[in-house]
């Protein structure tokens, strides 16, 4: 079976996290990625939150698998010569620098269009165009700036950022489909083109039901949020504590052990079309014959009392046996998975979305796989690699021979 971008090269000039897992899903489907890196520094991540002294962090490792790594200083004049060559030889070039730096190393997307007319360049930013342009980014301050954090958290407190990486790897993910999109595109128009993503965007496009909400507000309260009846509602869009973003009316409650375990919680969705049978199930079959309580509009002004009732049942059970009765029922919940239960998940790992990895130098070490799946284009999850692993190799393939090779090492550019 083939790999489904086998044959698409890559010049990886990404950093941190936002470009690197752009690139890292490319490399799973197939394209081979160059990770080019500063000489002797590279990939800033590859120092950052160490856990094992002097040996590239889970923080990198888990970032740049299935990639190539070539040192390159881009500054320098070999390494720009050499750079303008990866560019001919590259279908699709990454980066995710701060505003201007590859155009003040001399790369600017004219340029790179003179080199190769094929070429299609891909940037994540903080912002798009605007006041906010030159700005650096990272996660968090996407998360605030596009929407997430103001919506996100209980009602009368701060506003709260999320453990989900919705600006970095959100953006990522955001910016391969626009990759794959400028190469399909590509493939009959012959031209590449510029792909631009802000994290401002990326973020705002994942929160654009709350962008719903502000609109609704002009025409009421938002009924499904806790707010409603009793509390007020300002000029926009709420924090909703753990409300669902949806019509079907959902809640965290908590189960068996919640007092010691920090993590034994579900969360359950009282859906119209199966609350007959979760009613029954928590010994509440006054409710169906209940005007106060048979309909779902009737149930909105007693949301909290009614995730009351759910959390007494639900305290005498394990947040996997109310999992197991409810399922049956057609009740959507989920127990709050903590991070060593997915880690020990086994059908994650029979299915790679989690895989354990060998590295030289750390040893074995769990990441998260490919978690799209193509039917015929499988996703083999390989390490990540040493810093300039395989300069030389990638050298030689551009065409420079073994002594260009030895006199960019001796000038510094490689
Ligand atoms: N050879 C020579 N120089 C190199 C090089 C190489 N191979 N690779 C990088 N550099 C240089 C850059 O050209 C830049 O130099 P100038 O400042 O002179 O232009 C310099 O290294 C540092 O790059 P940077 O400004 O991007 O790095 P930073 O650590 O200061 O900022 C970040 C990091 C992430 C805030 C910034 O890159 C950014 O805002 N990126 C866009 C948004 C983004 O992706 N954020 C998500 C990051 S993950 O949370």
């Amino acid at each position: 079976m083939s790999k489904a971008l086998e044959g698409v090269k890559i010049l990886d000039m990404t950093h941190v996290q936002s470009g690197p897992t752009c690139t890292q899903l490319l490399a799973w489907f197939g394209a081979d990625v160059i990770k080019v890196e500063r000489p002797g520094v590279g990939d800033a991540t590859r120092g950052q939150l160490q856990d094992i002294p002097n040996v590239d962090s889970l923080y990198f490792t888990m970032l740049n698998s299935n990639k190539r790594s070539l040192t390159l200083n881009t500054k320098s004049d070999e390494g720009k010569a050499i750079f303008t060559k990866l560019i001919e030889h590259c279908d699709v070039m990454v980066e995710n620098f701060a505003p201007g730096a590859l155009d003040r190393m001399g790369f600017t997307w004219e340029r790179i269009q003179e080199i190769n007319p094929r070429m299609i360049y891909a940037s994540v930013k903080g912002f798009g165009p605007g006041p906010y342009e030159d700005c650096k980014v990272y996660e968090n301050v996407a998360q605030c700036t596009g929407g997430a954090a103001s919506t996100t958290g209980e009602i009368d407190s701060v506003p709260l950022v999320t453990g989900a990486q919705i600006g970095d790897s959100g953006t990522g993910l955001h910016l391969a489909l626009g990759i794959v999109t400028a190469l399909f595109h590509r493939s009959h128009s012959g031209k590449g083109q510029r792909v631009t993503c802000a994290m401002q965007d990326g973020v705002l496009n994942l929160c654009r039901v709350k962008l719903r909400d502000q609109q609704r507000l002009e025409h009421g309260p938002l009924t499904e949020y806790p707010q409603y009846p009793n509390g007020t509602f300002g000029e926009a869009t709420p924090r909703a504590g753990n409300a669902s973003g949806g019509g079907q009316p959902g809640w965290i409650v908590k189960c068996k052990g919640w007092e010691t375990d920090p993590d034994a919680y579900i969360y359950v969705i009282t859906q119209a079309a199966a609350f007959d049978g979760l009613a029954k199930a928590i010994g509440h079959e006054d409710w169906l014959e209940d005007p106060d309580w048979n309909t779902p509009k009737a149930r909105l002004p007693r949301l909290e009392e009614m995730f009351d009732e759910i959390e007494k049942w639900t305290k005498t059970k394990t947040k996997f046996e109310v999992m197991d009765i409810l399922n049956p029922l057609n009740v959507p919940c989920g127990p709050i998975l903590s991070m060593k239960e997915l880690a020990e998940e086994p059908s994650l790992r029979e299915t790679g979305t989690i895989v354990e990895v060998d590295h030289p130098e750390r040893g074995k070490y769990l990441t998260v796989g490919n978690p799209v799946k193509l039917s015929d284009s499988p996703a083999d999850v390989d390490r990540s690699p040493l810093l300039g692993e395989h300069t030389d190799e990638i050298l030689k393939e551009i065409g420079l021979s073994v002594a260009e090779i030895e006199s960019s090492k001796s000038a510094g550019a490689v």
